[in-house]
């Protein structure tokens, strides 16, 4: 007798499991709904090519070993024109570009197409700095 109430309560938990599981809620696959891709509209460029504008000359003198200014500003597509006022040999000598050897009266230009803060020195007295900052061109 014992052994036949084991074997229903074995039984029913059975059964108490198996209806539990079988009345569990189907949980719905979520479908995301497909987010409609915006395709921009490419508006009708009528901007007619305009012809390069070459920029500016900025002037900075080497004077009694100096760069005067020190410190010049321009946009891309400028140039600055060094021109050494003094009786001694300098350079301009910067990440990407170098003058060479100037002496008195000599000049060099630079067009400075990419925005950024060139700090360049005279190779020849390395104390003597400038810097030229280059915003770009709206
Ligand atoms: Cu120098």
């Amino acid at each position: 007798m014992r052994k036949e109430l084991a074997v229903f309560i074995v039984l029913l938990g059975i059964f108490l499991v198996a209806g539990c599981t079988g009345n569990e809620p189907a949980t719905p696959a979520e479908t995301p709904e497909a987010t409609p891709v915006e395709t921009p509209v490419a508006p009708v460029s009528d901007v007619t090519p305009q012809p390069v504008d070459k920029g500016k000359i900025v002037e900075v003198d080497i004077q009694n070993s100096s760069f005067n200014p020190q410190s010049v500003e321009i946009l891309t597509g400028d140039t600055v024109r060094w021109t050494n006022k003094d009786s001694i040999a300098h350079t301009v000598t910067g990440p990407t570009f170098d003058s060479k050897v100037l002496e008195n009266g000599d000049t060099y230009e630079f067009l400075f197409t990419d925005a950024g803060t060139y700090n360049y020195k005279c190779s020849i007295h390395p104390s003597m700095k400038g810097t030229v900052v280059v915003a770009e061109k709206k």
